[in-house]
């Protein structure tokens, strides 16, 4: 072997074993265990309608990918985060319970109003200690505080980010989509920022309104916080972050008009 050849042969070596090393730790990254959403992936997901869920939450199954936190302890929803080894709390691909990660103020989930829902047997049932609610009328606006609201903390000095999904169509992912009387997004909430050293409700730093989507009944929702913008608008619920939390619910959209108000004048003045 010449200077030359013995040059190469070390060069295919040194990139082989870089190779090698990269395999293996993306490998690690891919099995660490970590923060994982819950909302159902090749599971029922409405039984009104019998669709599926193909939400991203399971590393093991698709189509749909799935979204992961490494565990570092900074920025998180409610009072904690814990780490799982896959989605629904390392329970993936079962689905049974449902929520196996948090369900409504259960020592982990942030949520505040409105109550939040989950699926036993086939049905949809409240989580244990919610007081129901929902998060208001079809096609109507929707403030943060009143509407919906959660608590946020961000531990770090730099700034977090918070990104919100609903299901308003009902189909089993977050995407664009139509409903019956409107056409709101899904992505109700984008890369909204939460200042170092914040702990309080999302609505405390007064985030953009938004519009309830047009299908009444239950809807699948997933609230991400993240240590860097997201940058994606109508962002399907992916990705792989260094810090944060996903905390996934099933929520309440009301009908347009209760059946006790159904007068001329309460519709005048409710499309007015
Ligand atoms: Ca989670
Ligand atoms: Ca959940
Ligand atoms: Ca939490
Ligand atoms: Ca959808």
């Amino acid at each position: 072997m010449n200077s030359s050849q013995r040059i190469t042969s070390l060069t295919i070596a040194t990139i082989l074993s870089l190779i090698l090393a990269f395999t293996f730790t993306f490998a690690l990254a891919q099995t660490n265990e970590g923060e994982f959403g819950d909302a159902p992936e090749g599971a029922l997901a409405y039984p009104s309608s019998g669709i599926m869920g193909s939400f991203p939450t399971c590393t093991s199954i698709g189509p749909a990918a799935f979204i992961y936190h490494y565990p570092s302890p900074f920025q998180f929803f409610g009072p904690m985060k814990d780490y799982e080894m896959d989605g629904n709390a390392g329970s993936c691909p079962g689905f049974a319970p449902y929520d196996m990660d948090e369900c409504f103020m259960d020592g982990d989930a942030g949520l505040l109003i409105p109550g939040s829902s989950t699926i036993v047997a086939a049905s949809v049932v409240p989580c244990p200690g919610s007081p129901g609610g929902a998060i208001g009328p079809i096609c109507t606006p929707a403030m943060w505080g009143p509407s919906v609201d959660i608590m946020v903390a961000n531990l770090h000095n730099e700034p977090a980010f918070v990104n919100v999904l609903m299901d308003w169509n009902q189909d089993g992912i977050w995407a664009p989509s139509v409903q019956f009387g409107c056409a709101a997004p899904e992505h109700i909430l984008m890369d909204f920022p939460i200042p170092g050293g914040y702990t309080g409700p999302l609505s405390g730093l007064m985030p953009p309104g938004f519009l309830v989507g047009g299908n009444s009944g239950y809807v699948w929702s997933r609230f991400t916080i993240t240590n860097f913008p997201i940058g994606i608008p109508q962002w399907d619920g992916t990705g792989q972050f260094e810090d944060g939390e996903t905390e996934d619910y099933l929520l309440l959209v009301d009908a347009a008009v209760s059946t006790e108000d159904t007068s001329w004048d309460s519709l005048k003045s409710y499309y007015r």
